[in-house]
């Protein structure tokens, strides 16, 4: 398993091996850790090692799709604010375990990059992570995860999880995507309409969201047995981002608000207004079981119009 692949020499070893040039280069990014850098007539984008975060997309003709905090961490251990944090194989506190991180291990992990190609219209990464000795102080499963990022007019992100143990898995997930918008205060979100939430800001107590989603003070949802696309109209920057989904019956929506926001270290004052955090999950009741063997995938599409 790849783990601490920091040094320069390292990084350029990595680009010789995988890179394609002009398309896809394994450079040295923030904190020094690597991260494949994409410059393809379709879209441009990043993704680090650490965590296989995607931290950048931008399709051609539209701004960058996603938040990251001017304030993040970037080193190992540390989970990085903004772009899409991989959840797995809890989401929120581990039941049980206040010392285990939240949401799981693999975020704070550097993965395996396995390779690059690129087609006409764009560009696939593919990174992986299994258990280990680190993962199994946390949970004593035997797994493989694996992570296809299809940079593009579209972000496709696929998440795969390879049962190699004995006994049946079962696990939490979520794309924790956190989305540039110009202000939070008047977007809206459309697709969850009747569906019935969980209030994280409110002892937890189920709701049916009626209408649009506005944001208009701290916001913790986790929408329940939802397949549906969720679409955030942002006016400020007069554009659509939507986010479809597949193998995901919940849809996490989240933002700090001003407070909370205050008391993040890794999130500059006022950037809370930039961002929304829609989640392609499966998280509460609806955690997946996979048994000996056998594998689960869930997708995760993301793509911006003009409105
Ligand atoms: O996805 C929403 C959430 O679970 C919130 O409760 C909030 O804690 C957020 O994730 C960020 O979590 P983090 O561990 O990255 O600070």
């Amino acid at each position: 398993m790849a783990d601490r692949m920091h040094s320069a020499d390292s990084i350029t070893e990595l680009d010789r091996r995988l890179g394609i040039p002009g398309i896809a280069q394994i450079v040295e990014g923030n904190g020094g850790l690597p991260k494949v850098r994409i410059t393809s007539a379709a879209a441009e984008g990043e993704i680090y090692l650490h965590g296989a975060h995607v931290t950048s997309w931008h399709p051609s003709g539209f701004g960058e799709a996603l938040f990251v905090s001017s304030k993040s961490r970037w080193q190992d251990g540390r989970a990085i604010r903004g772009g899409v944090p991989i959840c797995f194989p809890w989401f929120g506190d581990k039941a049980g375990d206040p010392k285990a991180p939240a949401h799981g291990f693999v975020r704070t992990k550097s993965w395996q990059l396995d390779g690059i190609s690129s087609s006409r219209d764009a560009v696939t990464v593919c990174m992986s992570t299994g258990s280990d000795e680190s993962t199994k102080q946390w949970r004593p499963s035997d797994f493989m995860l694996i992570y296809r990022a299809t940079f593009g007019a579209e972000l496709r992100l696929e998440l795969e999880l390879q049962n190699a143990g004995a006994s049946t898995l079962r696990f939490e997930e979520a794309l924790h995507a956190y989305l540039k918008v110009g202000d939070v205060r008047s977007v809206s979100l459309r697709g969850l309409d009747g569906v019935k939430y969980v209030d994280k800001t409110d002892a937890c107590r189920v709701k049916v969201q009626n209408g649009d989603v506005l944001i208009a003070g701290e916001t913790d949802r986790v929408y329940l047995n939802t397949r549906s696309d969720v679409e955030v109209v942002d006016p400020s920057l007069r554009r659509r981002l939507c986010v479809a989904k597949d193998n995901s019956l919940t849809t996490v929506v989240w933002n700090p608000w001003e407070e909370k926001a205050a008391g993040m270290a890794d999130l500059g004052d006022d950037e809370w207004k930039q961002m929304i955090c829609v989640e392609t999950s499966n998280v509460l009741g609806y955690a997946v079981e996979v048994a000996p063997g056998q594998q689960h995938r869930m997708t995760s599409v993301l793509t911006l119009a003009g409105s």
